[in-house]
């Protein structure tokens, strides 16, 4: 569809193109053009005459020698006498013999005519009778003269510029056809009136020439005659028998005659017009089309010139083809003007869709992107826009929007965000719902951590609309509705009425994954760095759905938590997680385990007596088992956060502080709690080894949790710099992937530290 299209649309072009070019050729203009390029090539390519065709020239010499003019014919009667003894081939007068002279003189001629061997040619000229009339006179020599020559037409006809470009091959004269000059002298016949182009290529000065009184008086060089055809004619300016002609200026009439029949001693010239270097030019143009700079334009535009140009140079000098090449040339200017008016409007085209502060892609640029059937469109709404705005200044804003959709890009891993609106990014989203309600968690904790934008940190909130079919406008609207009810996203009715069916029957899927087995637990290791060994570990739970595949728990945690379902699910990993525990202290490890509790469960009672119940029941060893909460869940209800946590250390259970960092708890705050770990969120980690203010904020954090008498996990490990950076300082333990993903309870057993070996450092330590 596209591909045929795109071929019409060039095709277009091209005919357009060829019409123009077609057009071309018929105007006056492309003529003159033409003659010019022809005068060019001829000017560079010229060529030595043949040397057969010899000059006698009546100069102004020869005129001053004969002391008056016209001079009596029996100059002429001497001249031939001795060209005749010289042996030339012919003789040919392009001087007109209409009217009698004198009559010793005209009756010498005749008689030296009659008398020689040597062949005579006399002109005729064909001339209006008048000025403007059509009709023509015949203009012959006297009758006396005409007994033992040959007539040949010595007509000259200049184009309308007055300049002589071609020879006719005959005329009519007196009711006969008469060959040209040039063609007697060539020996080629041709129709009468038709013409060939003169090749002034061939360069007046290397035809020999005689001065017509040195001839006459016999000074000449009888032996270089022998043989050749003479031409006799007037050179001297007074004489008047002068026309312009291309490359050469103007030249006497004689030289005309003698460049037309050199032309055609050298093989008649074949005019073959525009069409084949037109032909020629339609591959080149099409190659051109394909070009997508304007310097390839311009390179493609000069290079396919240049080819026609260097094929009609070779075909008039290789070939004496003359064939025309303006059409051609129009034709690749066309294209080339309609490619560089393409190219434009490409250009014009994107810059509508970019936005001119951030060059993102716009709202236009979204509505002309091809859109999967039923893909979703997210937004993510900026915040306090005008305050940043007024923060950064108006000339950062769009900076500030790139970096925003950087971190936006990164989380999400979306190749093309658009700038939707001011304060508005957009992107596309394939997948389930359920994972961009994950996205957008994730995005608000990658934000946590201020932008940086022109030296100054800028705190950003974002909250996300969500519509279904790519409906732009209306997941800007559902990101504003969510701005106004303080919620962190809001869906679009239609995007929404799929969601809720999709929640539903997830959730209702989750019990039965419990029972089926469905529902697994993995353990990441936490490295504690004074011993080099795996002391820790954090439980996260793991569903693989049968049909959805490997669900993350991000995606169904917080539905979990909205439906009600966390505390079955919580107690499941709890359970599993104790198990795992025990079996491995049997064993003489030294470990404890860590289990996320969502801020829900930490207020619920029902929750509290059920792990209270298992905890007792299984009686795991003191401080053992972890329960990690996050900063926001306990300040909500800061008082009943504090009451349950103590109860839970009451049971033995240490209490670590998730995600430190990403909240706003303050050194106060902390100590209400009941806490015995701090997690440092990754988000502040895992760059602390590269950014000076991430060292400085992990490096501070870690020494008011110890002066709290707490121990500090650095979480997102990800590089040995990163953990050395981590020891440097001072923190206790470190986790992420450098040290191990999550893995299997079977996996990680043979990790751990079994208690006899351990013996020496741990005593070590409690000495000190
Ligand atoms: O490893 P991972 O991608 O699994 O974890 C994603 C998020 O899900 C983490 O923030 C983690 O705290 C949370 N998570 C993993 N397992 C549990 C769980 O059993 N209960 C709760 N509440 N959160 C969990
Ligand atoms: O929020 P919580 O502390 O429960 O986070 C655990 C989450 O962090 C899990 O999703 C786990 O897969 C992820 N995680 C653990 N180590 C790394 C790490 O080194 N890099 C990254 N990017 N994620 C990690
Ligand atoms: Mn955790």
């Amino acid at each position: 569809m596209r591909i045929t299209a795109h071929l019409a649309k060039n095709f277009t072009v091209f005919l357009i193109s060829l019409c123009i070019s077609v057009g071309f050729a018929q105007a006056p203009v492309s003529r003159t053009l033409e003659d010019g390029l022809r005068a060019a090539t001829a000017k560079i390519l010229t060529r030595e005459a043949s040397g057969q065709l010899h000059i006698v020239e009546v100069d102004a010499q020869s005129v001053a020698a004969a002391k008056s003019w016209p001079w009596t014919r029996d100059h002429y009667a001497r001249l031939i006498r001795q060209l005749d003894a010289a042996g030339a081939r012919s003789i040919v007068f392009d001087i007109a013999f209409s009217s009698p002279s004198t009559l010793e003189g005209d009756a010498a001629f005749a008689q030296a005519i009659a008398e020689i061997d040597t062949p005579v040619m006399l002109p005729t000229f064909t001339q209006g009778a008048t000025e403007n009339s059509r009709r023509r006179l015949d203009d012959l020599p006297i009758p006396m003269f005409r007994e033992n020559v040959s007539l040949v037409s010595a007509s000259v006809l200049p184009d309308a510029d007055a300049r002589v470009r071609s020879m006719v091959f005959g005329t009519v004269t007196d009711g006969l056809p008469r060959p040209s000059m040039s063609a007697q002298i060539a020996g080629v016949s041709g129709a009468a009136h038709t013409t060939f182009p003169i090749d002034y290529s061939i360069d007046p000065a290397s035809i020999p020439r005689y001065s017509f009184s040195a001839v006459e008086n016999g000074a000449f060089d009888k032996a270089g005659v022998a043989g050749r055809d003479i031409i006799v004619g007037a050179t001297a300016i007074e004489l008047g028998d002068r026309y312009g002609v291309p490359i050469h200026g103007v030249i006497p009439g004689v030289t005309i005659q003698a460049l037309a029949a050199e032309t055609l001693i050298a093989g008649a010239p074949l005019e073959f017009g525009w069409i084949p270097l037109l032909l020629l030019a339609l591959p080149l143009a099409y190659m051109m089309a394909q070009s997508k700079t304007y310097g390839q334009i311009a390179f493609s535009l000069a290079g396919s010139s240049a080819i026609v140009i260097a094929s009609q140079a070779f075909a008039y000098h290789g070939g004496r083809i003359f064939a025309d090449s303006v059409p051609a040339l129009v034709m690749l200017a066309a294209v080339a003007l309609a490619q560089v008016l393409r190219i434009i409007r490409v250009q014009l085209r994107e810059k509508a869709m970019t936005d001119s502060e951030s060059g993102l892609p716009n709202a236009l640029a979204f509505a002309n992107a091809s859109h999967a059937e039923g893909q979703l469109v997210a937004t993510a709404f900026v915040k306090e826009f005008d305050a940043i705005q007024s923060v950064v200044g108006k000339q950062e804003i769009g900076n500030f929007i790139k970096r925003l959709a950087e971190k936006i890009q990164f989380v999400t891993g979306i190749a093309t965000l658009y700038r939707a609106d001011t304060r508005m990014i957009a992107w596309p989203h394939d997948g389930e719902h359920g994972a961009l309600i994950d996205q957008f968690a994730r995005i608000e904790k990658a934000l946590m951590k201020p932008l940086e934008i022109a030296g100054r940190r800028v705190d950003v909130g974002v909250c996300f609309g969500i519509a279904s079919e790519s409906d732009l406008a209306a997941a800007s609207r559902a990101a504003s509705e969510a701005h106004r009810e303080g919620k962190l996203w809001h869906a679009h009715e239609d995007a929404e009425a799929a969601m809720v069916e999709q929640r539903v029957s997830l959730m209702g899927e989750l019990d039965d994954a419990i029972e089926a087995g469905h529902i697994s637990v993995v353990y990441q290791p936490k490295l504690r760095l004074s011993t080099d060994r795996v002391e820790s570990v954090e439980a996260l739970v793991r569903w693989h759905h049968p049909e959805r595949g490997f669900l993350r728990p991000d995606h169904f945690i917080p539905l979990a938590e909205e439906s009600n379902r966390i505390e079955p699910l919580t107690l499941y990993v709890l359970r599993k997680t104790i198990e795992d525990l025990r079996d491995w202290c049997e064993k003489g490890a030294i470990i404890s385990a860590a289990v996320n509790i969502s801020a829900k469960l930490i207020s619920s009672d029902s929750f509290m007596s059920a792990a209270e119940r298992i905890v007792r029941a299984t009686g795991v060893p003191r401080d053992r088992l972890i329960f990690e909460v996050t900063e926001s869940a306990t300040m909500s209800d800061p008082e009943t956060a504090v009451r349950n946590l103590e109860r839970f250390r009451e049971l033995g259970i240490a209490i670590s502080m998730d995600d430190y960092g990403t909240g706003q708890s303050t050194l106060s705050y902390l100590q209400l709690l009941p806490l015995t770990e701090l997690k440092i969120d990754r988000a502040f980690v895992e760059h602390a080894h590269v950014e000076r203010s991430d060292a400085l904020l992990v490096r501070s954090t870690i020494q008011l949790a110890h002066s709290l008498g707490l121990r500090v996990v650095g979480e997102g490990v990800e590089v040995a710099e990163c953990l050395d950076f981590l020891r440097e300082a001072g923190c206790d333990y470190v986790q992420g992937y450098f040290v191990s993903k999550p893995i299997s309870a079977e996996e990680l057993f043979p990790l751990l530290t079994i208690a006899d070996e351990a013996q020496a450092p741990r005593e070590a330590e409690q000495a000190s």
